[in-house]
């Protein structure tokens, strides 16, 4: 077999910057800050370094509105503090990757501007289109069709100027590329390679798969009226979902495999992972079959509760055969080419240990956010840590509106409560309070002091959000140098990745596929195997079936060889050797 790419045997850290480390006191993380913290991320053992954008932008939808990709906010710095974290990144053996906003560009950027201008070279550079026939410009009912945006609303906005409607996905300050336009790519792809020819290590491409939109011969988009597919289903928002028109669309391999052609053409080293809404696991292996030089790996969100075709906000318990599941037709798709990307975490997540695990003592805390991290570090693939998770950060719990942020929580309590009334005030609180994307944005947990260490606690500033009181026991500077921390967990998964090409490059193999509580699975190379075993409930259970059976035959007279556990090594072989697993335990014994 070819060997593997070195991203596959890496592991990656996103770094939420505005939320990171705050080094000027005025209440939100910058360049500066991460550039302090790189030994930190070294002694972690992390390969590779994604940050959130740090580019100019209004900051509406935290810099995911983009004004001009070819500088840095001054909320976060400056380019010569990027190119000074680079040289200091690289000196520490640490790549960076940055974050590639292209379905859409914020509001305020030289492009949007002119395109308003029907006769700008830019007009055509996003989707404009006239109002419905027969109702006035501007009045609600008059937009093109139905389609509603992922932050609430329709996802047409007015502009006077025109005098005609654009398409934005998300926020109205974020209007959607038109990737059909040969220029609006050449301007991408020139982007591209000056901040490779900066030194960059590579891309996360935020929502890549929406670049390409079905549209008819003449253009328009479905759904736009008089066109064929003017039926759009309308959920309970009084809003349809663009997915089914704007997800992995008709030209999504061939502008992939142009920006690979374009781009990444001739260099080495880099690393590219496209965030993917609406891609199942059969299109990510074409996508990240090296034979198709489109992109190394995706971010798939069928494990996330993504696209169940339910909202967001109605909240369904967690259920191991679920996640099992989906985690397996990942797997499976992937076994012979292609590759895999594992997170459970990330800026738009609530943090893995409060939805699924449990953050309600500190033990279960612990061995949970263990249980999730071993789970997740055994798979076959490229995992990533999201800021904190490697310190078992948990949920903020907000209890009141005010403490949010993110303007998708803020937009879904207005919409759902307010307008549409679908759901009452205290259960869109409830859903906030697990699953708003406000729940990883809190300031990253350095120390005990009053800000965690992330600003000053004399700064003259308060965090740009509140820091989560339990800062005060759980922080870094806690659990550091404490060998039962999920710090130095998380230090030796990713350790045990780097010395085991098993763990990296093994097969993947099922077991017990239909037990409730149990996750449990074989990781093979050359005659090497581990089986893996994660009791994902709160409550002691019984080792299922075939595991045990493997264990068993392991144990004539010798103990299992325990490789990784969240128990230690005298309760890991008492609970096997009665064939359980105490709460949330999760173990590697090699077979
Ligand atoms: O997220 C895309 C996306 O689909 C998110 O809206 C996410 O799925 C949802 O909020 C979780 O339910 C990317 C970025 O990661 C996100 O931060 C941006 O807000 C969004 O694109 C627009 O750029
Ligand atoms: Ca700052």
């Amino acid at each position: 077999a070819t060997p593997n790419p070195w991203w596959a045997n890496a592991v990656v850290y996103q770094i939420y910057p505005r939320s990171f480390q705050d080094t000027n006191g005025d209440g939100f993380g910058d360049l500066k800050g991460i550039t302090s913290r790189l030994d930190y991320l070294a002694d972690l053992g992390v390969d590779v370094l994604w940050l959130s954008p740090v580019y100019k932008s209004p900051q509406d939808d935290n810099g995911y509105d983009i004004s001009d990709y070819q500088d840095i906010d001054p909320l976060f710095g400056t380019l010569d503090d990027m190119d000074e974290l680079l040289a200091e990144a690289h000196k520490r053996g640490l790549k960076i990757v940055m974050d590639l906003v292209v379905n859409h560009t914020s509001d305020e950027h030289a492009w949007f501007e002119a395109s308003k201008n029907k006769d700008d070279e830019h007009a055509d550079w996003y989707w404009w289109r006239p109002a419905r026939p027969g109702k006035t410009p501007g009045e609600p009912g008059a937009e093109p069709n139905e389609w509603g945006s992922y932050f609430g609303g329709s996802a047409w906005e007015y502009c006077p100027e025109r005098g005609e409607y654009y398409l934005h996905q998300f926020s109205k300050k974020q209007p959607d590329l038109n990737w059909e336009n040969p220029a609006v790519r050449r301007a991408v792809y020139d982007m591209m390679n000056w901040w490779l020819d900066r030194g960059i290590d590579g891309f996360r491409m935020d929502v890549i798969t929406l670049i390409s939109k079905r549209t008819d011969a003449a253009g328009r988009l479905p759904g736009e009226i008089d066109s064929e597919l003017a039926d759009l289903p309308v959920g309970e928002e009084g809003y349809s979902n663009p997915n089914p028109f704007c997800a992995d669309g008709p030209r999504q391999d061939e502008f992939l495999a142009e920006m690979r052609r374009e781009v990444f053409e001739g260099r080495d080293g880099f690393l590219t992972v496209g965030e993917a809404p609406g891609i199942t696991p059969e299109r990510n292996e074409h996508i990240t079959n090296p034979a198709n030089k489109e992109l190394d790996m995706l971010f798939l969100f069928d494990h996330m509760g993504e696209g169940e075709g339910r909202s967001k906000w109605d909240l369904v318990p967690f259920r191991v055969p679920w996640l099992r599941g989906t985690l397996a037709n990942q797997q499976a798709a992937v076994k012979d080419a292609g590759w895999a990307s594992l997170f459970f975490c990330n800026h738009d997540q609530p943090r893995v240990v409060s939805r699924w695990g449990d953050d309600t003592t500190e033990e279960a805390r612990v061995r949970s956010a263990k249980a999730f991290g071993l789970l997740l570090h055994m798979h076959r693939g490229t995992p990533y840590v999201y800021q904190g998770e490697e310190l078992g950060m948990t949920n903020a719990h907000f209890k009141t509106l005010d403490q949010y942020e993110d303007l998708e929580s803020i937009n879904a309590f207005r919409q759902r409560v307010e307008e549409a009334k679908i759901q009452s005030a205290e259960s869109m609180m409830a859903s906030l309070e697990l699953i708003s994307r406000d729940n990883a944005r809190t300031p990253m947990q350095w120390d005990a002091s009053k800000y965690a260490g992330f600003t000053a606690p004399d700064a003259a500033t308060e965090p740009w959000l509140t820091v989560n009181p339990n800062c005060a026991s759980i922080n870094a500077a806690g659990e550091f140098d404490d060998p039962d921390s999920v710090y130095s967990f998380y230090k030796r998964l990713i350790a045990l990745r780097h010395e085991n090409p098993v763990v990296s490059a093994g097969s993947w193999t099922l077991v017990d596929a239909d037990d409730e509580h149990a996750y449990t699975f074989v990781r093979e190379l050359d005659g090497e195997r581990l089986l893996t075993l994660v009791n994902l409930s709160g409550r002691t259970i019984d080792v299922p079936a075939e595991s045990a059976a493997m264990v068993d035959a392991l144990a004539d007279g010798i103990e299992p060889a325990v490789v990784i556990a969240n128990y230690d090594d005298a309760a890991v072989a008492a609970s096997l050797a009665r064939h359980e697993l105490a709460p949330w335990q999760a173990v590697v014994i090699r077979l």
